[in-house]
């Protein structure tokens, strides 16, 4: 039992530390190809780092909420509901977005997500800077076709140099539908450059393995 606990007890430390360094690196050269550029891709950290702007914030009229739904997720053991109470009619009177995101000019980049819905419904891929003067940098309607998980992805090339000063997600406010997010990714190159995550976040022993791939692939970096 006192071995047990001891093994425990390690592996705790270790998964601290790991977490730790595992965060995403935005700083021009230190990402690889294929590296994940966002955080709690699969909500298994319920709503960390993710922000839903709705219309409440500035008059522009549109309500949504966000919670984190353990019913049928796609990847792990949670994923992400959007409820849509009101909507505008016009996109980005509400966005669902992950802030501080960088990409370098002349590189491509990819967004690949997971989604389903109550019904179809459209949304828009909307990465921008978050601040002054507020450019638009990428974007694009997705219909999403129902209520069975589905693939979308959009690859680009991005138009110049954003470190820390853009987000990186979806407007949302063309529709009050419901639909739930899981598994979305932002990384440079296209599809088939992405890293594996190897293995299912959810269990320990995965935990494990994708902490222990992260580390090597950061130490590669120093
Ligand atoms: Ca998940």
């Amino acid at each position: 039992m006192r071995k047990r606990y001891v093994i425990s007890t390690v592996l705790t430390a270790i998964m601290i530390v790991g977490n730790c360094v595992a965060g995403t690196v935005q700083d021009f050269g230190k990402w690889e190809t294929g590296e994940l550029l966002l955080e709690n891709y699969s909500f298994e950290d319920g709503l960390t780092a993710w922000d839903l702007e709705d219309g409440s914030c500035c008059d522009r009229g549109g309500l949504y909420t966000m919670e984190i739904d353990e019913d049928n997720p796609q990847h792990g053991d949670q994923c992400l509901k959007i409820v849509g109470v009101q909507a505008t009619g016009t996109n980005w009177h509400a966005k669902i977005k992950q802030l501080n995101v960088s990409m370098q000019g002349g590189k491509e980049y990819t967004l690949i997500f997971w989604a389903r819905a109550e019904e179809p419904r459209q949304v828009s891929v909307n990465i921008q800077m978050q601040q002054e003067p507020w450019d638009f940098l990428q974007g694009g309607d997705i219909q999403l076709t129902g209520q069975t998980w589905e693939e979308y992805k959009l690859t680009f090339a991005a138009s110049r140099d954003i470190q820390r000063q853009m987000w990186v997600g979806l407007a949302i406010a063309q529709s009050d539908i419901d639909f739930w997010l899981d598994n979305f990714r932002f990384f440079e190159g296209q599809p088939e450059d992405e890293l594996s995550l190897d293995g299912e976040p959810q269990s320990v022993d995965a935990k494990q393995k994708l902490t222990t791939q992260w580390a090597s692939v950061k130490s590669k970096r120093f």
